[in-house]
């Protein structure tokens, strides 16, 4: 078992059932000219955290441990596509509309890739999902079955967005899970804030945080 200085208290996970996912790290969230830019978001915000994630991919890359990349979007048709999600709000463009990174949030666009920097390498899993949380609509729980993961270190954007919405998920499925706290990021700090706080509350009612030198030096 490897223990980790974590918060609200120490975070132990069998290496062999552990995995990492990393929630939606491409250009439609991170770059100008996106999904987030759209919804009138100051996406540089989310460029800090590309050393964290990137240094959370290399333990777990050294370690031979599971990754799962996600990436939010749609079929080019918008079938799997809510109206009331394309619809909602003012962006200056909406899902399936053509900005400059190709048409926002619809698979196989230059936006909904990952950013190069963080680019999934072979043996990785590459996960589409059309909703906010990771296990809506995809196959991730059987994934995840098949690995026999029960412990989950979870990364990406935005915090109180897709990483809460899947964490929560998981806790419900019984998965005990662990945020890094540089390796994720939300376009609103305080919102960021209030998630880690949400989510460690209660004696880790939905989970635990820790940064990533904390896992590095439990894993060293
Ligand atoms: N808008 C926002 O904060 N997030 C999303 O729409 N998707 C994810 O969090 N990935």
């Amino acid at each position: 078992m490897i223990t980790v200085d974590a918060s609200p208290f120490a975070y132990t996970f069998p290496p062999d059932k552990v995995a990492l996912i990393v929630i939606d790290m491409q250009r439609d969230f991170v770059e100008p000219g996106g999904f987030g830019d759209t919804l009138g978001n100051d996406v540089s915000r989310l460029q800090a955290i590309l050393p964290g994630v990137a240094g959370l991919l290399k333990v777990f890359r050294d370690n031979g441990w599971p990754v799962i990349h996600t990436r939010e979007g749609h079929r080019p048709d918008l079938s799997d596509c809510p109206p009331a999600k394309r619809l909602r709000g003012s962006p200056t463009l909406r899902i399936g509309d053509k900005g400059p990174m190709g048409r926002i949030l619809i698979h196989g666009e230059p936006g909904h890739g990952i950013v190069d920097a963080l680019a999934p390498i072979a043996g990785e899993y590459v996960l589409d999902k059309p909703g906010k949380g990771a296990f809506y609509a995809t196959d991730l729980g059987t994934i995840l079955e098949g690995l026999g993961t029960t412990h989950l270190v979870f990364a990406g954007v935005t915090t109180e967005v897709c990483v809460q919405t899947t964490m929560r998920e998981a806790n419900d499925r019984g998965f005990d899970n662990l945020l890094i706290e540089d390796a994720t990021e939300s376009y609103f700090p305080e919102f960021k804030d209030a998630a880690m706080a949400m989510i460690r509350a209660q004696g880790a009612i939905v989970g635990w945080t820790a940064p990533l030198a904390a896992l590095a030096a439990a894993v060293a």
